[in-house]
């Protein structure tokens, strides 16, 4: 197969754009659709993709309309991408791992790694090797096995589920790994929304959003806060269209004026494709990074003050009283608000919040949706207790319209946690698990991401699963999470396609191929479908439909079960062949155990599926008080101390999490090049650079070990001040593992203080350390190198 080439590191910078999707998405979609497979194999793919019969998109989490409510293209350009970067006809085959040495593959780029295509058969790294080459399932699943045995305790290894897994796996792969004795279940929630889960657990009783597509419609203001629908959630902005066409308003609040926020063409209708679009954002409120917090205790002492002057008129005392704990303290602690403190970490002016105040006092159904802008800061926790405070106040929470929306990534990350990929699992979970399989499930909690990282770093933890993902590429502080994975006995990741988790790789490392969301699914001659939950807790099928990529792949299940077999033998005896055979089986086990799922099979052969009840939507909260539960959140915000930035590492429009399919981000205006930092132009002026300078970015925390990106451009954009935005995963070397979001335990992607050091500067420094070292003189000072914007 032909080699594809990383793609020349050449920056052109443009305006941002003003609007997104419209004619230009579908053409960017079909021509990378058309650049990885054919026509044909392209039509497939494109007319099934959401369909109530088809594929679920493999993109994000956003749910579709009702069953017969469907366009006839319910996708967006990402999710055409994604299928089609999944469906390509490349392949990865067995030459191709004779011909590179994993040290080869490790200097290629994720890009690279990537476009190679799929991978076609199970291949093994042998202690000591240099290069991967073939393995029989049946070898590669009791090698896996003999290293979990040969644990002193099942808590040395670790089990990680990315969210794209289908429900049918996730819960086999829960089920193996409390079977064979550990909690020990890492998942990327834990770098995503766990700060949303944690925060709504504790106030509303339950860890999801609670709200549907319907309500969104009919809503009369959604906040969009942290969020970047136009690329992350494309299909978003036709919902808040809808919104504007009923008559609701849109605030969206964010540290950059994303293109997807303003206007938005929908490439589906004659008026998007050939007018203006729609305006989406009827207000947009440039906050400063981690100013979220602040801003909606702000508008909590405006609703307790105007209700204090003009007592019942403000707030929904009758629900406050009926539904809720804790009215009184957090009443108290809102009065106390400073707004000095408010307007120094919003960045905003007060007017700007006054009127905000005026739509919310204007709106009797309220949702806030948000996502990685907010969990993933070292106060993301308090931040979304403080939004669910403002909602509780007016009674936004339980009724048609309102309610919270944290906005999940994966398209099945929040049904994989409810299958129980979760470390820390509630106790009626794990007894309804003995009741149903005659097992005791181990009750301690396992460890997460970033404590799973921790005890491999410290021989704590030996051997790794990962099944789907990226985890080297996808965690914190690439240096130490390398030496971490490195360090393992045995690491094995069941995977669609290569990346940098196959090259970064344990003493033993394995590659177990699978069959992705758009292949067809077949066990004992029978066609089998997975399920999937959205966001909004829909439940539905999911039918591939293309030929397998490879006729030596197994499904996700499948590998689940045999793996399960080949380790626990029939210790506890579990029908690991029938799951295998029968994806109905495994169904019936999830009715009897998950709540929601009575009737499983039934409710799921219904096109479009099903609906999780949520608790909260009927005013059963189900916390520790049994009532909806008000908080009091301690002020704070993100020092930045003079000459630094708070640096935000984010998805560019070309990108699906750790792996990008183009060195572009069309609605920011940059393209040909990714080590690129954004900053705003007084903040460079300030720092003495230049728009389009080579800098390094240092990253600043207290452990005195040095964390450094090197070879980036500064461009000179309009993020709100103090704040920086570069992409990850390049830059998740500059995370630190200990900067966690307070609670949640959730690296703080989203706030890490850097300083900028001009590439020149940090050259001339080696230079001179050298200098120091050898005591012969510096050579000729190389400065910056020119460029061009
Ligand atoms: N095309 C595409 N779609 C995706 C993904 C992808 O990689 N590519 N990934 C999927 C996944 S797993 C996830 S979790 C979601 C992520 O979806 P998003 O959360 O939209 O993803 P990010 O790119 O991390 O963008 C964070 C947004 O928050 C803003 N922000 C940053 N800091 C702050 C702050 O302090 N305050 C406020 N108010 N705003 C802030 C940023 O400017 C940006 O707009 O997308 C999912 N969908
Ligand atoms: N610095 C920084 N770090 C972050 C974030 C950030 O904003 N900034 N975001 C965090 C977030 S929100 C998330 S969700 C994580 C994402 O972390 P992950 O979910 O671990 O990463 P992905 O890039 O989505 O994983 C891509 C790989 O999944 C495999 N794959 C794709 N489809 C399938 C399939 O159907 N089955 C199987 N078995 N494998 C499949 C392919 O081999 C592909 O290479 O990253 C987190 N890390
Ligand atoms: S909005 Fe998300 S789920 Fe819908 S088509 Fe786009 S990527 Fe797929
Ligand atoms: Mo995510």
């Amino acid at each position: 197969m032909g080699s594809i080439e990383d793609p020349v590191d050449d920056l052109k910078v443009t305006a941002p754009k003003a609007w997104a999707a419209g004619v230009p998405a579908v053409t960017h979609a079909l021509e990378y659709s058309l650049s990885q497979t054919s026509p044909r194999r392209t039509a497939l793919t494109l007319l099934n993709i959401n369909q109530a019969e088809g594929i679920d998109c493999p993109g994000c989490a956003w749910p579709e309309p009702p069953a017969g409510k469907r366009h006839l293209n319910e996708y967006c350009e990402n999710g055409a991408k994604h299928i089609n970067d999944e469906a390509t006809s490349r392949r990865v085959t067995r030459e191709f791992f004779r011909e590179h040495s994993i040290a080869q593959l490790d200097d290629k780029s994720d890009y690279w790694l990537n476009q190679q295509g799929r991978l076609t058969e199970p291949m093994v790294k042998r202690p000591g090797a240099t290069h991967y080459e073939p393995i029989g399932w049946d070898e590669a699943f009791a090698l896996l096995a003999a290293g979990l045995r040969g644990l002193d305790s099942p808590d040395e290894a670790l089990f990680y589920v990315s969210g794209r897994l289908n429900n049918e796996a996730a819960f086999l792969l829960q089920l193996f790994a409390r079977a064979y004795g550990t909690n020990n279940l890492p998942d990327c929630s834990n770098m995503c929304h766990e700060s949303s889960g944690s925060a709504l657990g504790e106030t509303l009783g339950i860890g999801k959003g609670s709200v549907s597509l319907d309500d969104i419609h009919h809503s009369d203001l959604v906040f969009v806060v942290g969020q970047n629908p136009g690329t992350n959630h494309p299909r978003m902005l036709t919902a808040l269209e809808e919104t504007k066409r009923n008559g609701g308003r849109v605030v969206a609040v964010n540290t950059l004026p994303e293109a997807g926020l303003m206007r938005f063409k929908n490439p589906q209708k004659a008026r998007g494709v050939a007018g203006r679009g729609t305006e989406i954002t009827d207000q947009f409120l440039h906050i400063r990074a981690g100013g979220d917090l602040a801003l909606f205790q702000a508008l909590n002492r405006m609703l307790v003050e105007a209700d204090d002057a003009a007592p019942g008129s403000v707030l929904d005392h009758a629900f406050i009283d009926a539904h809720t704990s804790g009215f009184a303290d957090f009443a108290e602690q809102s009065r106390k608000v400073s707004w000095d403190d408010v307007l120094a970490a919003t960045g905003l002016p007060r007017e700007e919040i006054d009127a905000l105040f005026d739509r919310v006092l204007g709106a009797r159904k309220i949702i806030v949706c948000w996502a990685m802008g907010v969990t993933q800061h070292k106060h993301g926790v308090p931040t979304i207790r403080e939004i669910v405070n403002f909602l509780l106040a007016r009674g936004n929470v339980g009724r048609p319209g309102a309610g919270v929306c944290p906005v999940r990534g994966h398209s099945n990350v929040q049904g994989d946690r409810t299958m129980g990929v979760w470390e820390r699992m509630p106790q009626s979970f794990l007894d309804a698990l003995e009741r149903e399989f005659g097992f005791r499930p181990p009750a301690h909690h396992g460890l997460d991401a970033v404590d799973g990282i921790r005890a491999m770093h410290e021989g704590r933890a030996k051997v790794f699963l990962g099944v789907a993902g990226n985890f080297v590429r996808a965690t914190p502080d690439s240096a130490v999470t390398e030496e971490a994975m490195r360090g393992c006995r045995l690491t094995a990741h069941v995977s669609t396609k290569l990346n940098r988790s196959h090259t970064v790789c344990g003493d033993t490392a394995l590659i177990l191929p699978t069959l992705g969301r758009s292949d067809r699914d077949i066990q004992g001659g029978v066609e089998q479908f997975v399920t999937v939950e959205d966001s909004m807790s829909d439940v539905h099928a999911s039918r591939g439909k293309l030929p397998p990529a490879s006729p030596d792949l197994l499904s996700e299940v499948a590998i689940v079960a045999r793996l399960a077999r080949a380790t626990l033998g029939d210790q506890p005896a579990l029908p690991w062949e029938e799951f295998e055979r029968d994806y109905g089986t495994v169904r019936d086990r999830i009715a009897r155990v998950v709540p929601g799922f009575e009737d499983f099979n039934a409710r799921v052969a219904v096109p479009g599926g099903f609906t999780l009840p949520n608790p909260v939507n009927a005013y059963d909260f189900r916390t520790a008080s049994g009532k909806a539960q008000f908080t009091c959140n301690d002020f704070t915000m993100p020092e930045i101390p003079a000459g630094h930035l708070l640096l935000q590492t984010l998805r560019s429009h070309d990108q699906w999490n750790t792996i990008w399919y183009a060195p572009n981000d069309r609605y920011r205006g940059i393209r040909g090049a990714r080590r690129v930092v954004l900053v705003n132009p007084d903040d460079l002026a300030g720092l003495g650079l230049r728009d389009g300078e080579s800098v390094d970015l240092v990253s600043v925390w207290h452990d005195g070990r040095e964390r450094r990106a090197e070879g980036f451009r500064t461009v000179s954009y309009p993020t709100s001040r103090g704040s920086a935005a570069a992409y990850y995963p390049e830059t998740n070397v500059l995370v630190p593992l200990d900067s966690v979001a307070d609670i949640s335990n959730c690296p703080t992607s989203k706030g890490v203080l850097v300083r900028l050091e001009r590439t020149g500067a940090a050259r001339k420094a080696a230079a001179r350390t050298a200098a120091a070292w050898t005591a012969a003189a510096v050579g000729p000072d190389e400065g910056s190198p020119a460029w061009d914007a």
